[in-house]
């Protein structure tokens, strides 16, 4: 800074000095709101506006939205924002009618969480951060459009989620016609018999709790009592995307258990297939697609029913290896497998080893045992390679389909409830983990695929040909795996007891949680437990005002705990007497709240017609937004920046909602995000004492390249930045310091956007010089007079304007707004060099800067002379004869003879070089005054003169 505004000589009066920076921009965001610039109209409804706008190509540009912490932003945080503003601003300039705006994540654990420990209401402390982080945001020069704002905390908005909600409810999956319907349209194929009803009872005979029992066997949106994740130190279930891989929550970092719940839950299951096809079609980064693909994990096998020995029931498994059968020699329950009850006999089988038994005295009690311990434990420790296997014999056996030996069932923690089908038919031949488990349990072993030679000890699980795999009625031997695999299916599938299928590791989305701070379902129950939706008429449903907010969380181990709702505390609320078309009755309120994913899952469509209190938006505003354009399977917003942390959870949602929201046809995209693009991540020097605790990084001083704080050596890491280690920089002691405008240089200009890099102070200071540079060139620091003048740029100073106007452009529009940076820097160095600056070379400068720094640009465009806003100029045009090689070199001879080179353009006419070379010097004196017979010219390579 000294260097720019020393004390000892008072800076010139009209320099761009920060608080100059700080007075042009304040005005000019006075100036934005006052004016609406950022407005973009919409075809029709309240937000209707100029036609010749609306007629423009569109886009729709969008960040994902903040979680408004108490802390406030840092500097990293509006990394994307600055990126989409300039890319908006960019295409605001280029001809189109762009949307862009910014609203507000509010619900959810982390705003509760802040709300406990602060003892206030979290709808409190929740607005009052959000009203902080629209101030930060602001000073930042964000070119949003303001009436489109909204937080997913107001009731004008999630009465939409909650409608939404009676959408997925009210709709099942019609696998064959391979989209969500209307439930109505099942209940009258059931009422005609066009769809067999489930059971033994037509749907007349049904009373209607078992109606509603089959129903939620097909909605979209349905409750039922399964193994949930439960987190007593949170209080509350958990997605399995909130679930981290060593089986903790994402957020807190608490155990978390299996437990048996009445939850609700979403079918995205239904969805599996097209939300791995319709990836495909979508601009996103490969890496974001591949963990969607994981997640979502398809793998194709068979189904394989097996008979339980003396009983009237069997045990289905999925293999993805049906090729194998012939050596299966026990099976696998999962310890919470419904059906480890009904097939344990009373007492241990004759032959039942005792390494089998756990010692317990019957089966029943080392299955009880087991399950006990198995409880205690996480889906990957349960998974872990090498791990010993465990288990019990269940006193059971089920008879192999294709060997026709009776095999024993076991319960092992193995295998899991949450996939296949929760059984398996182990195959120690193949299979090393069955290997593991046949080794210690004493089972046999049988391979079924010939692994290579000297193959011993271990499972095989390669490609080769069957052995051992043949009966009466069917043989593999010498079949590859694949062809093995689809004759065993053929013949399955033809005696019935078996079947191809694809298997998803993909789980359906728990989607209650126990908390206070959520959207509150639109469901009551009534006297007999039976779920009925809210009309839509009752919504939004509002979250009653309580005292207790508080979750109610446990001892983060203790898994034999179960939650409590908080709402389930206000008993005003949760008993209504309502009509619901039949009535006033009694019915008692669901008292679980939605998960913060929801408010999410839709916003996008929310910004396009925020206001609309008929329709979630209205059919032309998204058809104009969003709607697909020619040549694309689906629309969608044009470009979405955020995180890469939100691969999973957030985008597979929100795309699954779209996918509902199409099917029904409220919408006309099927996908919600067309490109999406992750920035990379502003990182900081974390400090560290002795101890290992962060010290204040703005109080580490630097010497001889080691650092210490008060006095004390202390260790340098790059890390994340933030308030718990200590090494924050806000976007607001920047934007004191040196402008916003400044700010946003350089934060585009520290790399590439989707890289992460560290955060430096000190070298904030270069792009301030840029900008003062760059004013400088326009404006006389001590009179503050505009000093261009109106003459023509020369050539050279044209083609260093149309490179930097080309180059830049082009940079902006692919999101390279670095090197854009970098032209423009080069562009204003050769201009700062010149003795005058053109007016016609001044104004495309300032265009050029405009999406980068807009404070100074509209500063410099009003002085420059214009009466409106920079922001819908038009972005200077490269002219392409500017852009080509500067020159080349002519070579003049004279009877063969090189005399002189000359530096030539390279579009030069025939007729001008000739004229050029004659005129030039050595020409003149090599010819010596003599005539000139012939000239030979290939322009603008060559003149040949023949004299005479
Ligand atoms: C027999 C077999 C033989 C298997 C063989 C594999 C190899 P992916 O590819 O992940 O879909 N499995 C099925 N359900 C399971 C569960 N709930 N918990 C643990 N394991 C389970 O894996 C599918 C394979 O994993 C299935 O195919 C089954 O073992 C096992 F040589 O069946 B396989």
């Amino acid at each position: 800074m000294s260097e720019t505004t020393s004390a000892a000589e008072p800076a010139a009066p009209h320099r761009y000095t920060a608080a100059l920076a700080a007075d042009i921009e304040a005005r000019w965001q006075d100036f934005w709101d006052a004016d609406g610039t950022y407005e973009a109209p919409n075809p029709t409804g309240d937000l209707a506006g100029d036609a010749e706008i609306v007629a423009r190509p569109k886009k729709f540009i969008m960040d994902m939205f903040p979680y408004p912490s108490g802390a406030g932003l840092h500097v990293g945080h509006p990394l994307g924002y600055i990126a989409t503003d300039v890319y908006a601003r960019y295409h605001r300039m280029t001809g189109h009618n762009v949307l862009h705006t910014l609203g507000f994540d509010a619900f959810g654990l982390p705003a509760e969480q802040y709300a406990v420990q602060t003892g206030t209401h979290p709808r409190v402390s929740t607005e009052a951060n959000i009203d902080n982080m629209k101030a930060q945001l602001r000073r930042l020069g964000l070119g949003h459009d303001k009436r489109r704002s909204f937080a997913t905390i107001d009731p004008d908005y999630y009465k939409w989620t909650q409608w939404i909600f009676l959408q997925i409810f009210n709709s099942w999956y019609d696998a064959d016609a391979r989209k969500a319907r209307p439930i109505s349209e099942l209940v009258a194929q059931f009422e005609s018999g066009e769809r067999e009803v489930p059971g033994t009872r037509a749907w007349s005979e049904l009373s209607e709790a078992e109606r509603a029992d089959v129903l939620g066997e097909y909605r979209l949106a349905y409750a039922s009592d399964a193994p949930v994740n439960w987190c007593p130190g949170l209080g509350t279930v958990l997605a399995n995307e909130e679930v981290t891989a060593d089986g903790r929550s994402e957020r807190g970092n608490f155990p978390v258990f299996k437990s048996k719940l009445r939850q609700w839950n979403m079918r995205i299951t239904a969805y599996a297939d097209r939300l791995i096809d319709d990836l495909d079609a979508l601009d996103w980064p490969e890496a974001i697609k591949l963990q969607q693909r994981n997640w979502i994990g398809r793998s194709e096998g068979a189904r394989v029913d097996f008979r339980v020995a003396g009983r009237d029931e069997k045990i289905t498994v999925f293999t993805t290896r049906p090729d194998t059968l012939f050596g299966a020699t026990y099976m696998v329950l999962a310890p919470e497998h419904g059906l480890v009850d009904t097939v344990v006999p009373a007492e241990w089988p004759q032959g039942t080893k005792d390494a089998w038994t756990a010692g317990a005295r019957t089966p029943a009690d080392a299955v009880a045992a087991y399950r006990k311990q198995a409880q205690s434990k996480t889906d990957v420790e349960r998974q872990t390679e090498g791990k010993d296997k465990t288990g019990v014999f269940t006193g059971a056996y089920a008879i192999n389909p294709l060997t026709g030996e009776q095999i024993p069932v076991f319960v092992a923690d193995y295998v899991l409830m949450g996939y296949g089908t929760g059984a398996i038919m182990a195959v120690p031949g193949q299979d090393e983990r069955d290997w593991e488990f046949a080794t210690v349990f004493d089972l046999p072993i049988v391979r079924t695929v010939q692994p290579p030679e000297g193959w011993e000890g271990e499972a095989y699980g390669g490609q080769g040909p069957a052995i051992n795999s043949a009966n009466a009625e069917i043989d593999l031997n010498g079949m590859e795996v694949d062809e093995a695999k689809r004759t065993v299916i053929a013949h399955l599938t033809e005696r019935g007891i078996g079947e191809g299928t694809i298997n998803f590791r993909l789980r359906d989305w728990l989607f209650s949680r126990q908390r206070y701070w959520g959207e509150p379902f639109p469901i009551v129950y009534d006297e007999a437990g039976v779920a009925h939706p809210l009309p839509e008429s009752m919504l939004p449903l509002e979250l009653p005002e309580v005292e207790d907010y508080s979750p109610r969380t446990f001892e983060p181990d203790d898994a034999d705990t179960s939650p409590e709702t908080p709402l389930s505390r206000n008993e005003d609320w949760v008993n209504v007497e309502l009509d619901l078309g039949d009535g006033v009755k009694r019915y008692r309120r669901e008292t679980n709240t939605m998960p913060n994913w929801a408010g999410s899952c839709w916003y996008e469509l929310r910004y396009l017609d925020p206001h609309n209190s008929e329709q979630l938006v209205s059919a032309e505003a998204e058809q104009y937004w969003m709607g697909p354009r020619e040549g694309q399977p689906h629309g969608g917003v044009d470009l979405y920046v955020g995180g890469a942390e939100h691969a999973v959870l957030h985008l597979l949602y929100a795309r699954f909602w779209s996918k509902v929201l199409f099917d029904l046809g409220h919408i006309a995209s099927n996908e919600p995000f067309h490109k999406l693009y992750n920035q990379g991540m502003i990182q900081a020097f974390v400090y560290r004492d002795s101890r290992g605790i962060a010290v204040p990084a703005a109080e580490v001083e630097e010497r001889d390249g080691k650092f210490f704080h008060q006095g004390e050596p202390v260790s340098r890491v790059l890390g994340k930045m933030g308030k718990s280690l200590k090494n924050a920089v806000t976007p607001d002691e920047i934007c004191a310091e040196y402008g916003a405008d400044t700010l946003r240089l350089y934060e585009m200009a520290m790399g590439p956007l989707d890289v992460s890099r560290p955060w430096d102070t000190r070298a904030v200071v270069g792009q301030y010089r840029l900008l003062q540079r760059l004013w400088r060139n326009v404006v006389d620091e001590n009179t503050g007079e505009v000093t261009v003048v109106d003459a023509e740029p020369d050539e050279a100073t044209l083609r260093a304007l149309h490179k930097a106007v080309d180059g830049a452009g082009q940079d902006m529009a692919n999101l390279r707004f670095n090197t854009a940076i970098a032209k423009v820097t080069e562009l204003n160095n050769f201009v700062t060099k010149l003795s005058e600056v053109p007016r016609s070379v001044a104004e495309r400068m300032v265009l050029l800067v405009a999406p980068l720094a807009p404070h100074i640009a509209e500063e410099l465009w009003r002085k420059l002379g214009h009466s409106g806003s920079v922001v819908h100029e038009a972005f200077p045009v490269a002219d392409p004869a500017y852009l080509v090689d500067e020159a080349v070199t002519c070579v003049v001879q004279i009877k063969g003879k090189v005399k002189a080179r000359l530096e030539v353009p390279p579009a030069i006419s025939d007729e001008e070089l000739e004229k050029v070379a004659l005129a030039d010097p050595a020409v003149v004196a090599a010819l010596g005054g003599a005539g000139i017979r012939k000239v030979i010219v290939r322009a603008p390579k060559l003149v040949n003169i023949v004299p005479a």
